[in-house]
């Protein structure tokens, strides 16, 4: 690729024309679905709705099509940092080792004068880059007493995961150099598997009841790289690690726990609270001697459900957290603040929890950013927009130029709600890990406002969806008689992104 790399000269915390430059926390959580954020109105975030989180779109903008470029957390949070899609930033699936030698949002700001810090999930395999400060966790990280690694050493810190990066954020922002504006990387575990709440929400939704998706029971029709994926709630969550059942009644034990180091890290205390927690949870479910199959799997979901949006309860109050501290500071319209997630999430639909597919609930990435100079309240962005349009975005809204070899491309006009009759019509999704984690077939694709075609290259496979007919993309019509001339528009936007965007031969295929 033709990389050329615009250089910025530093400048003082003003920009050239002598306007005060814009601080940015981006808050980033993981596996946050998009249905458990109540500003995007779903029928479970109504039951366990996040006023924190809506609070910045109601007050900024709420990007309606978002998605991420490769649903995983180190291929989404590279794509973040550098603009570029996997195959160009080099980061294709987790594992792979982050090369942080490349130009990156958090440098450009560096050099431009910002005081750069990351707190919390990093997961890319190399020591982050291009920050003044980072304290990071350990690969994925633990919910209780995790382990931060910075520059220096490596320590566990006790109590629950997202109250300490919160904790950790505030105490760098008063600490940090007052005459520069600041980039602040806050990257939350939560939502992640294996989805332990807070103490304090250990009850929050005992006796909410979350509506089961109409798709729950999917058979997988027409769709064969579905039917071979091993994320299915049912079938594939640990029930021990993930649902924390006991073995039996009356017992602590859990039934089948891969990483007892998890619970290895708690107190006795925490350990204790624990257990009462849920041993009575638990011998509830053995008291009703479930043994039909369609309702073990409806009993996991509501277990599933209320272990996530709980760890989501506490996401939702540090963001709210976050807002106060930057309100009771003075700090609140003089920065961009942002929510997100890596991706979205299966809540239920098909069957599974996860991501990876570039089906609308994982290739979906929830985004909301406030910043009243640039956005009014209440807007609402619907135009296709990605996670490699983040860093052009900020460097846009900071006044600070975007290096041309950048593949996305600033979206701060549809902020602003400018006319802009030029944007794509369609992105380009490319997920790479398999054999890997819940057996899901590398595939590429691409998303148009109404069409979706994806074809799963190792294996041969194509589907195609029309997502006005079949939002939840039941109904693979590929093949079928009056799809030929769409197909074939389709697929000649594949080859056009593909070489657009420079995907090397050896991760394209031609078709069978
Ligand atoms: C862990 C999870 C998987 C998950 C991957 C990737 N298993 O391995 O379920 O798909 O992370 O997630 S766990 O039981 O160890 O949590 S990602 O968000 O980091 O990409
Ligand atoms: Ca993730």
């Amino acid at each position: 690729m033709g990389i050329s790399v615009c250089y910025c000269l530093p400048v003082l915390s003003a920009d050239k024309n002598g306007q005060k430059r814009p601080n940015i926390l981006y808050i980033m959580s993981d596996d946050h679905a998009e249905t458990a954020i109540s500003a995007y109105g779903s029928s479970v975030s109504r039951l366990a709705p996040t006023p924190s989180i809506d609070r910045i779109a109601r007050e900024g903008a709420l990007l309606k099509a978002n998605y991420c470029c490769n649903s995983l957390s180190g291929p989404s949070r590279a794509a973040v940092m550098t603009g570029l899609h996997s195959h160009a930033n080099g980061f294709m699936q987790n594992g792979n080792r982050f090369d942080g030698s490349q130009e990156l949002l958090q440098k450009i700001l560096q050099r431009n004068n910002y005081q750069t810090a990351i707190i919390g999930k990093w997961h890319l395999n190399s020591r982050p880059t291009g920050f003044d400060y980072w304290c990071i966790l350990n690969d994925q990280g633990e919910y209780y007493n995790p382990d931060f690694i910075t520059e220096n050493d490596t320590s566990c810190v006790e109590g629950y995961v997202t109250d300490i990066i919160t904790d950790k954020c505030i105490d760098w922002l008063n600490h940090r150099d007052m005459n520069k504006p600041f980039f602040l990387m806050m990257h939350h575990k939560a939502c992640h598997r294996n989805w332990w709440p807070a103490e304090r929400h250990y009850h929050l939704y005992d006796h909410t009841v979350f509506p089961v998706p109409e798709n729950f029971f999917d058979r997988y029709k027409n769709r064969v790289a579905a039917q071979k994926q091993k994320m299915n709630i049912y079938r594939d969550m640990y029930e021990g690690h993930d649902l924390k059942m006991s073995v039996s009644p009356g017992s602590d034990s859990l039934r089948y726990d891969p990483w007892p180091h998890l619970f290895n890290r708690m107190t006795l205390e925490q350990r204790l609270r624990f257990n009462a927690n849920y041993r009575p949870k638990n011998d509830s479910f053995w008291a009703q001697h479930i043994t039909n199959e369609e309702e073990l799997a409806q009993w996991k979901y509501q277990r599933y459900m209320q272990e996530y949006m709980s760890t989501v309860a506490a996401v939702d109050e540090s963001v709210g957290e976050m807002l106060l501290y930057l309100e009771e500071q003075g700090l609140l319209d003089n920065t961009i603040i942002v929510y997100t997630s890596d991706q979205s999430f299966y809540l239920g639909e098909h069957g599974w929890f996860d991501k990876r597919f570039m089906y609308e609930e994982s290739m979906k990435m929830p985004f909301m950013i406030r910043y009243p100079k640039d956005i009014q309240a209440g807007t609402e962005v619907s135009k296709l927009t990605q996670n490699i349009d983040f860093a052009p975005t900020f460097l846009n809204m900071c006044n600070i130029a975007v290096p041309e070899y950048m593949q996305g491309v600033s979206f701060l006009p549809l902020l602003r709600k400018e006319k802009a009759d030029y944007w794509r019509n369609s992105l380009y999704y490319h997920y790479y890990e398999y054999p890997g984690f819940h057996s899901v077939q590398k595939h590429f694709g691409v998303r148009t406002l109404r069409y979706k075609l994806i074809c799963f290259y190792e294996i041969g496979i194509w589907e195609l969806y029309d997502l006005e007919n079949d939002p939840h993309e039941m109904n693979n019509i590929y093949g079928q008689p009056g799809t030929e001339w769409i197909t074939g528009e389709l697929k000649r936007e594949i080859k056009r992104l593909q070489h657009l965007y420079e995907v090397p031969e050896k991760y394209t295929r031609k078709e069978k």
